[in-house]
Formats: C-alpha cells, structure tokens, sequence
C-alpha cells in the first residue's frame, strides 16, 4: 500500500489515506507507526471494521488495556462503548486530558471509532505537548525539570447514561500515581509537558495544593493554546488513533439533544519514571 498523510493543522495530526485498515501488513504498519510519531494523532476515513478487526488493528500497537472502572462489549472486553444519548448532559472526556494519567501506567494511546455521529458538534479536540514544553521559556524550563505531579482517580466525576450503573466497582480504592511534569517520550525520547486538569493532577509532589495550583493552572492554559492543537471533525467511519505520550484530547460537548457512540480500546503504556 502507498499511504499519503495530509496533515491537519499546523500543529499536529493527520489524516493517512490509502490504507484500509481491514488487511495491513508489516511494512504499512511500520509507515503508519511513523506517521503517528511524527503527527501525535492519526486518522482514516471510510473505514469498515468490525469489532474484531479493530481489535486486530489495535494489538498491533501492543497490549489492549482493560479500563478500571468501565466494563467493554460483552463480546470483546477491550472494546469500550462510548454512548452519549440525546438526554445525557455529560460528556465522557470533557476536559483537557491524556488517558490513565492516575495510574503508574497511563496508556501508550488510545483508537476511537466513530460507529454514530451527529450531524454537528461532538468534534474532539487534541493537543501537541512537545509543542507546549518546547514554547516555554528557558527560565520556565528549568524551574520545572525536576518537578513531580501527584494524580488521582476523579471519582465525583460526572456520568453519562452509558456508565449509570454500569460502573465496575474499584477493587480497591484508587491509588495516587506519581509522573514527571516533564516527560520524555518513550520513543523519540523528547522532553513532553504532562499534565492533565486539576482533578486529576492535583499537586505537585513535596508542594502544597495551594503552592502549585498557580503554576499548575499557567501550565495548563499554556499547553492547549490553539495553535498546538488540531481539531477532528468525525463523520460515521472514521477510525483515529492518538499517541497519550505527547497528546492530550477533549471531547466537546455541543450537541445536546442527539446521539454520538464510539468504539474505544487503549494500549497499555509503560511506567513514566
Ligand atoms: O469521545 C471523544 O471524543 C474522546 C473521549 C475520550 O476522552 C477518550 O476516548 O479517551
Ligand atoms: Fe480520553
């Protein structure tokens, strides 16, 4: 196969065409592994998968991770639906994030498949975090070298119908993760900004709430301004992936009143420090 990616913004992400997704083998696999590290976030259009196929597609990323507290397809566990029905009021990922950041292992990436959309709204958002460290001062940079985050699971957060009553009850209560603020990827080994909003990463490690919460708050409005990210619109077919080791997303939440499912699976990442 011969892939073309057209980037979508000047940021990051991009569409790849020429691939379907239903029989890649090595060498595409190799390319489109590339234009994930180079781009943060991947997409192609017109897609027809089956469960089973996506699941193929994934595990060629490495190992499917089963979410904590939100149980998959009964048929294939490592498929989470995401359903946002027209009554519903919340949005599952609502605000800036990267997956799993309140375990020792946040997830290497994650693939959304967009089964039903509306017509408008629902669009997520991501943004480049090699971007958001690289633009902060020198000064900045070196005050934040050594720092450390202390995450927690949000476990007041909001629900929507999918997860009513559907949530897996912890085994045992979440466990706080420690990551480095600035992190370097696995792969290409560049420094990234990691944080994600304020009920997940709570603190900085040795630092008061009230101490990094200024610091913290800068951070973050820092790392989405507009032109680090990029913008998705889905359409039904579209299958994304996205790279949690320098990405965070956003699912907006602006269609009230209809219907938007997904088909979820996340690959299991590594410890960050
Ligand atoms: O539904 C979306 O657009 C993204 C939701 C999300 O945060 C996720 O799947 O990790
Ligand atoms: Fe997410």
């Amino acid at each position: 196969m011969t892939l073309e990616a057209i980037p979508l913004s000047g940021a990051m992400g991009a569409e790849i065409r020429g691939a379907d997704l239903r029989d890649i083998d090595d060498e595409t696999f190799a390319d489109i592994h590339k234009i994930l590290l180079g781009h943060g976030m991947i997409f192609f259009r017109d897609q027809d998968i089956t469960p089973t196929q996506q699941l193929a597609f994934a595990k060629r990323w490495g190992e499917p991770h089963f979410h904590p507290y939100m149980p998959g397809l009964p048929d294939h566990p490592e498929i989470i639906e995401i359903v946002k029905n027209p009554e519903d009021t919340h949005t599952f990922g609502g605000q800036w994030h990267t997956d799993q950041m309140f375990t020792p292992t946040p997830a290497m990436g994650t693939m959304l498949y967009a089964k039903e959309v509306p017509e408008a709204g629902g669009d997520t958002l991501f943004g480049n975090l090699y971007l958001a460290y690289d633009a902060l001062s020198d000064g900045m940079k070196a005050a934040i070298a050594n720092l450390r985050t202390f995450n927690l699971y949000d476990k007041k957060k909001g629900r929507s119908s999918v997860m009513k009553g559907k949530l897996k009850e912890p085994e045992k209560p979440a466990e706080p993760a420690i990551h480095p603020l600035v992190r370097p990827h696995g792969e290409t080994d560049k420094p990234v900004l990691y944080i994600c909003y304020d009920r997940i990463t709570r603190h900085i490690v040795d630092w008061t709430p009230e101490e990094s919460r200024p610091l913290l708050d800068y951070l973050r409005a820092h790392a989405t301004r507009p032109e680090f990210t990029c913008r998705l619109r889905w359409e039904p077919g579209p299958l994304a992936f996205w790279d949690n080791r320098c990405v965070q997303h956003m699912a907006l939440n602006d269609y009230h009143g209809y219907r938007r499912v997904m088909h979820r699976i996340t690959i299991r990442g590594e410890r960050t420090s």
